[in-house]
């Protein structure tokens, strides 16, 4: 007999994937039936958004690809926050625009004449990010909302697979409308913020059946923030772990049993986002590979011949702490020129500015391994727990220089894998709801152990520099 197949859908903000995965002594093999480029597109006059058209034809494509494996469910994930609008006559209404638009600036402060942030945390536990759904909604043209029904993305691909409107709890969570307590729509907030109390489509579950797909292939809801499913699929032992979810955004943290918000919390701008069985991800979002990312768009567009491997075997290179920048820092948010915006960061800060690639991706991976350990240390001193080993999953557990340079800041452990963690998350989800795999994590084998090396002390000081201390 054949061993059951889920198909996972995981979208990120730069590819996409369809992929196969087969359970096989209560592990779970992952293949890749489809890739594809996701990235933001300006509209001439109109803003930056998604092609979720392009997508849909995608994830059609792959479930077509897999049809002969007869797959038992399919399941969607992706980033957080993004929404579609769907009108009246049951079609998208307009654009779905992308979290890195300008048009949330200054919509912090609109809430706050209504909402003070206080009670906003108390509620909701989200970390302030400029782009947080409640803030993209502030922004869209007065009337729009009316008669709307909002869809995050893969509630929006759901819906078009099935014809059922929802909302899926973990990606709901990280609009800052949805109270993280009783995970309900906060009906307060939705009142305060001004918003139609019709907006927002009923809750469901993580493995909870939305419906039926092209072919008959039943559709579920899993973890839909792709983040939460990386999160389920640590593949962690024991309570003593953080993890960093690496990928364009760095998503380091604990996974709890319930929130933490605390005063200390707010101020250290923390988030509980809601994860699978109950579980509360705290963690703090910082900016992650989508520095690196940009970085090598820029270089290839002035024509430089420059692959990953060989820019991240210089940068291992070069020495170290030589200029340290936040990557918080609010400029390197919206697409752009990011080694001019790096060197920018440093010669403010009163550090060389680094010039040759090497040298500004050497900037860049040093600079997230110190964020990543200064959103540990934090994590651990909010929730009162210890942290003996760090994973890091998705694609950055695939830069070995920067695996390195986190368990040397963090001066604990690193256990790189899985790369595909958000996918298998999907899938383990799916599993479970078949009853296939059991509650616990799914197991997996990380592929590398980085052992903290250096100087602690120097790390320190470099992380004083910028205030990652
Ligand atoms: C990671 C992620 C983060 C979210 C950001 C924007 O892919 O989902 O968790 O904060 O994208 O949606």
């Amino acid at each position: 007999e054949r061993e059951p197949a889920f198909v996972a859908v995981d979208l990120g903000a730069s590819s996409g994937r369809v992929m196969l995965g087969r359970v096989r002594n209560g592990a779970v093999d992952l293949t890749e039936l489809r890739r594809f480029t996701t990235g933001p597109r300006e509209r001439p006059g109109g803003g930056l958004r998604w092609d979720v058209e392009e997508m849909y034809g995608e994830v059609l494509a792959g479930l077509r690809e897999a049809a002969p494996s007869a797959p038992v469910s399919v399941g969607i994930d992706s980033w957080a926050v993004d929404y579609g609008l769907i009108g009246p006559d049951g079609k998208l209404d307009g654009d779905v625009r992308c979290y890195r638009d300008s048009r949330t600036d200054g919509m912090a402060g609109r809430l706050r004449e209504r909402v003070d942030d206080e009670t906003l945390y108390a509620v909701t536990g989200l970390q302030y990010l400029p782009f947080n759904t409640i803030y993209q909604l502030l922004a869209e043209p007065p009337g729009r909302l009316v008669d709307r029904t909002l869809l995050l993305l893969p509630d929006l691909l759901g819906y078009w697979l099935t014809g059922e409107l929802g909302a899926e709890v973990t990606n709901a969570s990280t609009t800052a409308l949805l109270d993280v307590t009783t995970r309900q729509w906060s009906a307060e907030l939705i009142e305060r913020a001004g918003l139609p109390a019709g907006l927002l489509p009923p809750l469901r579950q993580p493995g909870d059946r939305i419906g039926t797909g092209p072919d008959g292939v039943p559709v579920l809801a899993v973890a839909s923030h792709d983040t939460a499913s990386a999160v389920a699929a640590v593949p962690a032992s024991g309570e003593n772990f953080g993890y960093v979810s690496c990928g364009t955004w760095s998503l380091a943290g604990l996974e709890l049993p319930g929130p933490v918000l605390s005063p200390a919390a707010r101020a250290a701008n923390f988030t509980n986002e809601a994860g699978v069985d109950g579980t509360v991800r705290f963690l703090r979002n910082t900016m992650g590979l989508w520095l690196l990312s940009e970085s090598l768009r820029v270089w290839r567009e002035r024509g430089l011949a420059i692959t990953l491997g060989e820019v991240l075997d210089a940068a291992a290179r070069e020495p170290q702490f030589v200029s340290i920048v936040d990557p918080d820092d609010q400029a390197f948010l919206p697409p752009g020129d990011m080694p001019e915006r790096i060197a920018r960061a440093c010669r403010e800060s009163g550090q060389p500015a680094p010039e040759r690639p090497a040298a500004v991706v050497r900037t860049i991976l040093e600079s997230l391994a110190l964020a990543h350990a200064a959103s540990l240390r934090t994590a651990a001193r909010l929730a009162d727990r210890e942290i003996d080993v760090v994973h890091v999953v998705g694609g950055g557990a695939r830069n070995a220089l920067l695996c390195q340079l986190t368990a040397d800041a963090c001066g604990v452990p690193v256990l790189a894998g899985p790369v595909e963690a958000s996918a298998l998350g999907n899938v383990y989800v799916q599993a479970r709801a078949a009853g296939v795999l059991a509650a616990e994590r799914p197991v997996s084998e990380p592929f590398a152990r980085y052992a903290p090396r250096g100087d602690r002390a120097a790390w320190r000081a470099a992380a004083e520099r910028v205030g990652l201390a």
